[in-house]
């Protein structure tokens, strides 16, 4: 297998830089190589190590939030590759996807969309800042066999418990079925907030849906 990892390391920096013409230029020339990896390894690293210098302080609010533009218009390439890549088949089910209330990061969730998509789910993504209302409406309205959600904010991870709590006030709980990720989430939450799946990544979360909807 070839050993792409100098053109990795190449991605990662245009997203530190926040340097989207040269991303998007690495972009065009990697066409050969899987998207997935690019997006976890060159796209995925640069924006993780500008979120960890956020954390420590050592990068503010705007290197951020230039370096996530970037990261935008990078995975936006990517995603058109992925969903290129899906072959034609028919629905394997419907998901309704988004990232919850209180938590505006879309990234993440939309490559999971996207990857579910290209594996022959059809996929209802509602964006951000999404309550239970609207998941709940949107799963009756298309008759879903899942409601994906996802959060990167720890203080946010609890509202996906809501969504599970009203699902089963609605009497829906045994037809739609549930999947949470993020970074913050882990298999303990999802167990804790009685969810049927925990993605750790987008691979891992259209491996779950499989076994979850027997696909
Ligand atoms: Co924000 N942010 N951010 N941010 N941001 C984080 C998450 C943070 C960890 C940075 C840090 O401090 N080190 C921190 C959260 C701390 C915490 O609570 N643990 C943080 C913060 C604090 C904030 C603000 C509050 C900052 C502020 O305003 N002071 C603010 C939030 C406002 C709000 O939401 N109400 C904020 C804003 C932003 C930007 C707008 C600048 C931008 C988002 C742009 C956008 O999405 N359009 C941004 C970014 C880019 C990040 C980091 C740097 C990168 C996130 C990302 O896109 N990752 C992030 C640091 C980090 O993650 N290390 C950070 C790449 C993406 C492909 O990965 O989203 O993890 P990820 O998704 C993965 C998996 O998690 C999984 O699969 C995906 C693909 O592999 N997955 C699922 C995700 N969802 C899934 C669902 C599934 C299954 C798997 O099933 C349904």
């Amino acid at each position: 297998m070839a050993d792409h990892s100098e053109y990795f390391a190449k991605v990662a920096q245009a997203v530190e830089n926040s340097d989207k013409e040269g991303c998007l230029r690495l972009l065009d020339e990697g066409g050969d190589i899987d998207p997935l990896d690019i997006l976890e390894q060159g796209l995925g690293r640069g924006i993780r190590k500008v979120g960890d210098d956020f954390g420590a302080e050592i990068v503010f609010l705007p290197e951020l939030i230039g370096a996530a533009d970037v990261m935008k218009a990078g995975v936006a390439v990517l995603d058109a590759r992925i969903k290129a890549s899906g072959r034609a088949r028919g629905s394997q089910g419907t998901i309704i996807i988004g990232t919850v209330k209180g938590d505006i990061h879309d990234i993440g969730k939309s490559v999971v969309g996207s990857m579910l998509q290209a594996h022959g789910y059809d996929v209802i993504d509602l964006g951000i800042d999404v309550d239970d209302e609207a998941f709940i409406a949107a799963a009756i309205e298309n008759d879903a066999d899942c409601i994906g959600m996802s959060s990167l904010l720890t203080l946010n991870i609890d509202y996906m418990g809501v969504v599970v709590d009203k699902l089963e006030d609605k009497g829906l709980r045994n037809k739609v079925k549930v999947i949470v990720g993020g970074a913050p989430v882990t298999q303990e939450f999802a167990d804790e907030i009685g969810a049927d799946a925990f993605g750790w990544d987008a691979s891992d979360a259209v491996k779950k849906m499989q076994q979850l909807l027997g696909t």
